[in-house]
C-alpha cells in the first residue's frame, strides 16, 4: 500500500515541466500538440506538431536513449500537417511559460529529412537527424552557470531556430530539445524534452546533410549528459553529432503573433496557391500559406479568415521578468521558492522554503526541489 501509494506520488513529482504550445514563423503562428486536451479526444485537431500521450509534460531519461521515445518523445505519433517555411527563415519555438529557473541545460535543434513521402506518414524509426543549432553553458561564472535555456527562460520561454539557407528544398522533421542537467550529476538523471514539427522547407539550396538515427545520438554516459553543472566547468561539452557545417548561430530574439497558420496537408510538391497574410502592423510578414495542389483531400483549405488575422496584438511579447526574478531572487528572510525551484543543495544561497503548496525536497545532494504537496 505504502510503497504503492509511493511510487504513484513519485510519478508526479518528478513529472517534467514544459512542452511546446506553438511555433511562429514569420508572425504566424502554430499550434502545438495540447498535451491538455488533444490526448483525451479520438479526433485532436490537425496541427505541425508530432502528437504524444505524454500528459503528463515528463521527459525522456538516459535509459530511453535508445528506444523510439528519444526520436519525438513518448509514443509519438507523426504530425498530420506541416508548415512551410523558406531556407534561411526563422522559426520561433514557444514553450509553456513555466520552465523551471533550476533546470539548465543546452538546446539543440536537428532536422530530418522525411523523403519524397513526406513526413505526415514517414516512419519515424527511419529518420536521420543532423543538427542545425546547439548552444550550451553561456557563461559559469556564477554556478550553475548561465545555459541556453535561461535565455530561454529570458525570451519569454521561446527559442529562436534559423533553417541554414543552402537545406535542399523538401519535407523535413525539426526536432527541438531542451535537455535538463539539475539532476545529471548521476548517471540517468539527465531529462531529454524533444518536441518534433514537420516542416517543408522552400529554396534552391542544395546540401543534404548525413543524419544519423535518433537512438545514436546520445549516450548515458556522454560528458554532456552525465555532468554536475553544480561545480565549475571549464569547458561543457554539447551532447550529439556535430553541427552540420551550414548552420547558423544567431542572435536570440522572440517573435511577434500577427496571425494564425492553418497546417498544410498532403505530400505533394507545392507549387502555387499562396496566400499572403500581412497584416497591418510593423514589418511585413510576408508568410506563405502554400495549398497542396497535388492533393485531393478536402481538407487542404488556407482559410484566412478574418478571425486569424484580426489579433495583431502578440501573445509572446510579454515580459517575463516576474517569472525569473521570483526563483533567481529568492533568499533572504522570509523569502520562500516557488514551485519547482531550488529550495537547496551544496552551494545553494537561496530560500530553502517553499510556498505554501510545495515542500522542499532533495533531488540529489546539488540540488532540492520545492516538490508540489500531495492533494
Ligand atoms: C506507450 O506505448 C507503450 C507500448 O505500446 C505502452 O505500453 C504505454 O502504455 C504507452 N504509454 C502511454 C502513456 O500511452
Ligand atoms: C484574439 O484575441 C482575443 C482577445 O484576446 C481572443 O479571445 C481570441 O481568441 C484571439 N483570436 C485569435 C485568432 O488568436
Ligand atoms: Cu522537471
Amino acid at each position: 500500500m505504502y510503497s504503492l501509494l509511493g511510487s504513484a506520488l513519485f510519478v508526479s513529482l518528478v513529472a517534467g515541466h514544459g512542452h511546446v504550445t506553438n511555433i511562429v514563423i514569420n508572425g504566424v503562428s502554430f499550434d502545438g500538440w495540447d498535451i491538455n486536451s488533444y490526448p483525451y479526444t479520438d479526433s485532436p485537431p490537425v496541427v505541425v506538431a508530432w502528437g504524444t500521450p505524454n500528459t503528463a509534460n515528463g521527459f525522456i531519461a538516459p535509459d530511453a536513449y535508445t528506444t523510439s521515445d528519444i526520436i519525438c518523445h513518448l509514443n509519438a505519433t507523426n504530425a498530420k500537417g506541416h508548415a512551410v517555411v523558406a531556407a534561411g527563415d526563422r522559426v520561433f519555438i514557444q514553450w509553456t511559460a513555466d520552465w523551471p529557473e533550476s533546470h539548465h541545460g543546452p538546446i539543440v535543434d536537428y532536422l530530418a529529412s522525411c523523403g519524397t513521402s513526406g513526413c505526415e506518414t514517414v516512419d519515424k524509426t527511419t529518420l536521420e537527424f543532423f543538427k542545425i543549432d546547439a548552444v550550451g553553458l553561456i557563461d559559469d561564472t556564477t554556478v550553475p552557470g548561465t545555459w541556453a535555456d535561461d535565455q530561454l527562460i529570458a525570451q519569454n520561454s521561446g527559442w529562436m531556430v534559423e533553417i541554414p539557407p543552402n537545406i535542399a528544398p523538401g519535407s523535413y522533421v525539426l526536432r527541438h530539445e531542451l535537455i535538463a542537467l539539475h539532476s545529471a550529476g548521476t548517471e540517468g538523471g539527465a531529462q531529454n524534452y524533444p518536441q518534433c514539427f514537420n516542416l517543408q522547407i522552400t529554396g534552391s539550396g542544395s546540401d543534404q546533410p548525413a543524419g544519423i538515427l535518433a537512438t545514436d545520438l546520445y549516450n548515458p554516459t556522454d560528458p554532456g549528459i552525465l555532468v554536475n553543472i553544480y561545480t565549475s566547468l571549464s569547458t561543457y561539452t554539447i551532447p550529439g553529432p556535430t553541427l552540420y557545417s551550414g548552420a547558423v548561430s544567431i542572435t536570440q530574439t522572440t517573435s511577434a503573433i500577427t496571425a494564425s497558420g492553418t497546417p498544410v496537408t498532403g505530400t505533394g510538391v507545392t507549387t502555387g496557391g499562396t496566400t499572403t497574410t500581412s497584416t497591418s502592423t510593423s514589418k511585413a510578414t510576408t508568410t506563405t500559406l502554400v495549398t497542396t495542389t497535388t492533393s485531393t483531400t478536402s481538407a487542404t483549405t488556407t482559410s484566412t479568415t478574418s478571425a486569424t488575422t484580426t489579433n495583431t496584438t502578440s501573445a509572446i511579447t510579454t515580459s517575463t521578468t516576474s517569472a525569473t526574478t521570483s526563483t533567481s531572487s529568492a533568499g533572504g528572510d522570509g523569502a520562500s521558492q516557488t514551485l519547482y525551484g531550488q529550495c537547496g543543495g551544496t552551494g545553494w544561497t537561496g530560500a530553502t522554503a517553499c510556498a505554501s503548496s510545495a515542500a522542499c525536497s532533495s533531488m540529489n545532494p546539488w540540488y532540492y526541489q520545492c516538490l508540489p504537496t500531495a492533494a
